[in-house]
């Protein structure tokens, strides 16, 4: 049986799973290459497009590079993407 509210975690784990993939050099942030990665894997057609749009909106300080809470933003980002895009990212 499927609850909302778990099905919503997993969905958020696995975001987070596919980024820590990405994550090439394990420091913990994402440049915008490890980005460009990262949406590849999770079906991004258009990767370089996509980074741009995720780093305006998650990059609260600007430095080109998602961190520390940032990455807790970037996964919402990337789970409201694909709930509106009905499991696709583009
Ligand atoms: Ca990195
Ligand atoms: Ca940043």
């Amino acid at each position: 049986m499927h609850y909302p509210h778990t099905h919503q975690q997993n969905t958020k784990y696995e975001i987070k799973k596919e980024l820590e993939k990405a994550d090439k050099n394990k420091d913990g942030c994402y440049t915008r290459d490890e980005l460009k990665s990262a949406f590849k894997s999770l079906g991004s057609r258009i990767p370089s497009w996509r980074t741009q749009f995720a780093l305006w909106n998650v990059d609260s300080n600007g430095d080109g590079q998602v961190s520390g809470h940032e990455i807790d933003a970037l996964i919402d980002y990337i789970f409201d993407r694909l709930n509106n895009g009905h499991g696709k990212l583009n």
